[in-house]
């Protein structure tokens, strides 16, 4: 029997890739035929013009390009069929790396040191151990918790947040809303790796992060957002920077992205910015993943890693 079509549908980026390596196993195309195109099965997505999914009878999965399925959600015609999102030992390996970068260089006082080389100042800071910083990071999901590993190897103590009770060996874990303010109030280095939802949208206040540890072994609280920009309130984050709240933060998503050339974030001292890139989706890696789950699915076998749509991710 023929295998049904591909859609890609992407805005924002080009990908050709993505169409190529698809290709290489099914049809693929970048626009149905018509708004009721029966050749098509499967939609591969990211960011989908709205309605383009809404009225495809034979569409039996659609597949996210990123680990976050919020780009999904903003389509008022988003049909009710399973969402497959992405879970990537690639993927992970990016993003446990950015979350062990941001946090060393945090811990190492990275910012002290570029100050000093650029007045040719050689001084040798005081060095804390690793185990006298508490790590506490908000989604113990995939990526938090392959970070909370990496993290314990080096010693650091670490705090995980979930919506629901999932307890982790060499973590201290806190989940809902009882445990928020207890995780807050251990931990000096805030990791946010949570997937934006009704639930999440706006998290990191400015009240939220009065609730971090600021006496603490750095000298201060650190925040790294490496989630969604959509957790955040950017002005939260610069008043809390700027009145001694936080010490220093390392941001990857912002409320508004590309970052506005106007943003303060841009040239904050106390600011490191990245542009939405601690772990981007690599088709090569992605893509076989996807084909074996359409292979399996016509199978008859269940698909894996599938949204959860009451809780949105
Ligand atoms: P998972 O779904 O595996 O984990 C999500 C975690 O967040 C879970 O621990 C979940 O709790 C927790 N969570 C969800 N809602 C709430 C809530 N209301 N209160 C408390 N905890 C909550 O996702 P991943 O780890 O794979 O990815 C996380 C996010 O990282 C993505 O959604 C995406 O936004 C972002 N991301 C960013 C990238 C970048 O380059 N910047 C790249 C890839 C992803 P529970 O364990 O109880 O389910
Ligand atoms: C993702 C992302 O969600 O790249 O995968 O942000």
């Amino acid at each position: 029997m023929e295998k049904g079509r591909i859609l890609l549908s992407v805005t924002g980026f080009n990908p050709q890739r993505w169409h190529e390596l698809l290709s290489e196993k099914r049809n693929v195309v970048l626009k149905p035929d018509s708004a009721t195109d029966p050749s098509i099965t499967y939609a591969v997505v990211w960011k989908q013009p709205p309605n383009i999914l809404a009225k495809l009878p034979n569409l039996r999965a659609i597949f996210s390009i990123g680990a976050g399925v919020d780009h999904l959600f903003n389509d008022p015609g988003l049909p009710d069929v399973p969402i497959v999102r992405v879970v990537a030992e690639n993927l992970t390996r990016h993003m446990t790396e950015y979350v062990v970068w941001r946090v060393l260089d945090h811990h190492r006082q990275g910012a002290l040191y570029r100050a000093q080389q650029q007045n040719k100042l050689w001084q040798e800071p005081l060095q804390r151990p690793a185990e006298d910083v508490s790590v506490g990071i908000m989604g113990l999901g995939h990526l938090g918790r392959a970070a909370a590993q990496a993290l314990t190897a080096l010693g650091f103590r670490v705090n995980g947040w979930g919506r629901t009770d999932r307890p982790m060996e060499g973590v201290t874990t806190f989940h809902g809303e009882r445990g928020l303010i207890p995780f807050l109030n251990a931990t000096d280095i805030l990791v946010v790796l949570l997937p934006y939802t009704s639930a999440t949208e706006g998290i990191v206040t400015y009240d939220l992060l009065r609730n971090l540890r600021r006496r603490n072994a750095l000298g201060g609280a650190v925040l790294i957002n490496a989630g969604r920009g959509k957790l955040q309130k950017d002005a939260d984050i610069l008043r809390a920077l700027d009145d001694g709240t936080l010490k220093e933060a390392s941001l990857d998503v912002f409320e508004v992205e590309p970052l506005p050339t106007a943003s303060p974030m841009w040239s904050h001292p106390k600011v490191f910015v990245t542009p939405h890139a601690a772990a981007t989706s690599d088709p090569a890696h992605l893509v076989p993943p996807m084909l074996r789950q359409m292979d399996a699915l016509e199978r008859g076998e269940k698909l894996e890693n599938v949204v959860n749509r009451a809780a949105g991710y």
